[in-house]
């Protein structure tokens, strides 16, 4: 449970994965690679970056990038010719110099299988894997036909969630299979300022037991031992957060609730919840100028700040598709009280 020390001007975090917010300032050192923003709110695609030279770079380079992905949400990188032990091995220097807490690590996923091929701490996504489980396939689902149901933020239901993610798609369909990110920092200052004050006071109710399912139908046992963290262990596969969290690399809030794991606000009527909720998910599904759609070419990687973003895969090809993917945990999540929006912090 998230604490209330209002006395520090902290709501929510905890002692062991302790929350502090840093401001990070960007130092300028990426800015000889040729960059697009792919949307105004969202998104930036850097031109020659390449995993294996940032793995020899200085830290101030690889500081950069983390700040870069906070405060754009998500950064595309084509083409990378890169290990997942690679990957991993930018994804621990990433979290760790944008000051993520001693206790976080990378995440080890509840459905990661022991002794997997590529370790524990990488999650193969793969649309076979997906079918065999009996994950999204909302096209022909009878309880629901909206591909929108696919939007969450990686493993909120964990005490310490994901600060960064890392995926790489080395295998895909034709056409097909695009992914979407959209803005929390947005949708934070969409909100009126009533509303804003209101959901600052609440917390939410992540939870995942449908993995309990899904573990079931692939058959492996669901990983209860740590999870990356001391926090995160054993098959509750569930957590109360702030719904609105401060990002400490930007210091800017974001909206914290997501339609894939967030079952509740606490603290108001079940009816309450259920409305405050619905509306929250249509601010992040209905903006697509909240969004960006990434469309995949073979071995392009994409990393993203998971506590102010939300992303949703496409699930309309029929062929293999498949990739990699690393999380690296940062803090629990809080709300400094003394944080702005993105859009107050920068000015009109
Ligand atoms: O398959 C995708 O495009 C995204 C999968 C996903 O949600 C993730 O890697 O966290
Ligand atoms: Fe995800």
């Amino acid at each position: 449970m998230p604490s209330a020390t209002t006395d520090s001007g902290i709501f929510g975090g905890n002692d062991i994965a302790r929350p502090q917010t840093k401001r990070i300032p960007y130092s300028g050192s990426l800015d000889a690679f040729v960059q697009n923003d792919l949307a105004p709110i969202i998104g930036r695609e850097y031109e020659g970056v390449q995993v294996v030279d940032l793995l020899e770079a200085d830290d101030r380079v690889v500081r950069d990038l983390a700040v870069t992905v906070s405060e754009r949400g998500v950064v595309f990188l084509r083409d990378q010719n890169v290990t997942p032990t690679q990957m991993k091995d930018l994804m621990l220097r990433l979290t760790r110099l944008s000051g993520c807490p001693e206790s976080s690590g990378l995440h080890v996923h509840p459905l990661t299988e022991e002794g997997s091929e590529l370790g524990d701490q990488v999650s193969v996504i793969s649309s076979e894997k997906q079918a065999k489980g009996g994950g999204l396939t909302h096209q022909l689902s009878d309880v629901s036909r909206f591909a929108s149901n696919a939007w969450h933020a990686d493993i909120s239901f964990e005490p310490v969630p994901s600060d960064y993610a890392m995926l790489k798609i080395h295998t895909l369909p034709a056409t097909g299979g695009d992914t979407l990110w959209a803005s929390g920092y947005e949708i934070y200052d969409r909100l009126s300022a009533p509303m804003q004050r209101m959901l600052e006071g609440l917390t939410a109710t992540h939870d995942a037991k449908f993995f309990l399912d899904e573990a079931k139908n692939l058959g492996n046992p669901i990983r209860e031992g740590q999870r990356g963290s001391p926090l995160n262990h054993g098959a509750e596969l569930a957590a109360v957060h702030p719904v609105i969290r401060t990002n400490p690399v930007t210091g800017w809030r974001s909206v914290y609730v997501n339609k894939g794991f967030t079952k509740r606000i606490n603290g108001v009527t079940k009816d309450e919840s259920d409305v405050l909720l619905a509306y929250l998910f249509n601010l992040v599904t209905q903006n697509h100028d909240a969004q960006v759609r990434f469309r995949w070419r073979k071995n392009d990687l994409a990393i993203w700040d998971n506590r102010s973003t939300w992303h949703c895969a496409t699930y309309d090809y029929a062929e293999a598709r498949a990739g990699d993917r690393v999380c690296s945990l940062g803090e629990a999540p809080y709300l400094d009280l003394s944080s702005t929006g993105r859009r107050d912090a920068k000015g009109p």
